[in-house]
């Protein structure tokens, strides 16, 4: 004999309690086979209703999937590389760093975020395509919330857009982009420089003049160079290298403004940000080579320093 069918629901809630995902599925399913099998009445309402509940529990599990696209942080910033599909995103990825990306004349031969490492300034950066963000991608179309998430975390936007597309694709990135609260992107690379059309550069600019647009090829090693060096001051990191008596390290420290002495220190060993009386300075910030300077004194991108403990 079955108890009655509010109690029943009761047990089943109560057995629901703190389980998501497989664990709620798993418990759906055992309670839907002890469940008494009429077909009309409170009982085939409850089976209804534990039905509908493991569909809601599965689409929440896609959504969760769908939601964590999170690229893990690595290197001194992270890039996002955003843009519709086709424009070449992929392919200035691959040219920047070694990493190996599908490309193709075709949209969405990316269709998830693709991180890869590249050294800027000597700085490791992280740089990650975001598939083609297309109309809709705040309604999640094309899996778009998730891939707006992983452009809100990163540290800057590069927009990317082939001029020979006209600037209407760019613009509607730029909507989506907007509609999600992400500040507008300050650069701009119009892709594929050695195919493009002047006119279709200067239509690109005229969409977009608050930005920074900067024309780049792959094929072009200069405009390369400028990218990498664009990409630099979104950063605004400042580099510093270390000096220990009159070995300078290859490989500076990357610091996010405003930096002194002390920071730098700090970044050594915290013991020494303690006992740090102040540095040598070689670089722009030093008024001569070697000046000595106080725990206080701002440093700029390229200074050499050697702490004095
Ligand atoms: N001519 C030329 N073609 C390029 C350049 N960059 C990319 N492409 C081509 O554009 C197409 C789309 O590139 P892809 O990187 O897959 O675009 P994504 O969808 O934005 O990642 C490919 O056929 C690339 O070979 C470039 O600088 N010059
Ligand atoms: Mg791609």
């Amino acid at each position: 004999m079955p108890m009655p069918h509010r109690t029943q629901m009761q047990v089943i809630r109560r057995r629901l309690v703190g389980k998501e995902g497989n664990a709620r599925l798993r418990e759906l399913r055992s309670i839907l086979e002890e469940l008494p099998d009429y077909k009309n009445g409170p009982y085939a309402d409850i089976r209804k209703w534990v039905m509908t509940e493991m569909a809601a529990t599965r689409g929440r599990a896609r959504m969760l999937h769908r939601d964590s696209l999170s690229v893990r942080k690595e290197g001194a910033a992270q890039l996002a590389i955003v843009g519709p599909p086709n424009v070449g995103k992929s392919t200035l990825l691959q040219v920047l760093s070694n990493v190996q990306i599908r490309t193709g004349d075709y949209a969405f031969t990316t269709t998830r975020p693709v991180p890869a490492l590249t050294r800027v300034n000597g700085v490791l950066v992280q740089l990650v395509e975001i598939p083609g963000l297309i109309a809709g991608a705040n309604e999640d179309r094309g899996g778009g919330r998730g891939l707006i998430g992983v452009i809100r975390t990163a540290d800057d936007v590069v927009l990317c857009h082939d001029p020979a597309l006209g600037p209407d694709p760019l613009l509607g990135v730029l909507v989506e982009l907007r509609a999600a609260g992400v500040p507008r992107p300050r650069l701009l690379v119009a892709t594929k420089s050695d195919e493009a059309q002047p006119e279709a550069i200067d239509a690109l600019r005229a969409a977009c003049g608050d930005m920074t647009v900067l024309t780049v090829s792959v094929l072009d090693e200069e405009s390369l160079i400028a990218l990498r060096q664009a990409l630099w001051d979104l950063t605004g990191l400042v580099r510093i290298y270390l000096r220990r008596g009159d070995h300078v390290e290859g490989e500076p420290k990357a610091f996010e403004p405003p930096v002194v002495v002390v920071d730098v220190a700090d970044a050594i060993h915290h013991d020494l940000a303690a006992r740090c009386a102040g540095a040598r300075v070689w670089g722009p910030s030093a008024r001569f080579p070697g000046q000595q300077v106080g725990r206080d004194h701002v440093l700029v991108d390229g200074d050499v320093v050697e702490i004095l403990g």
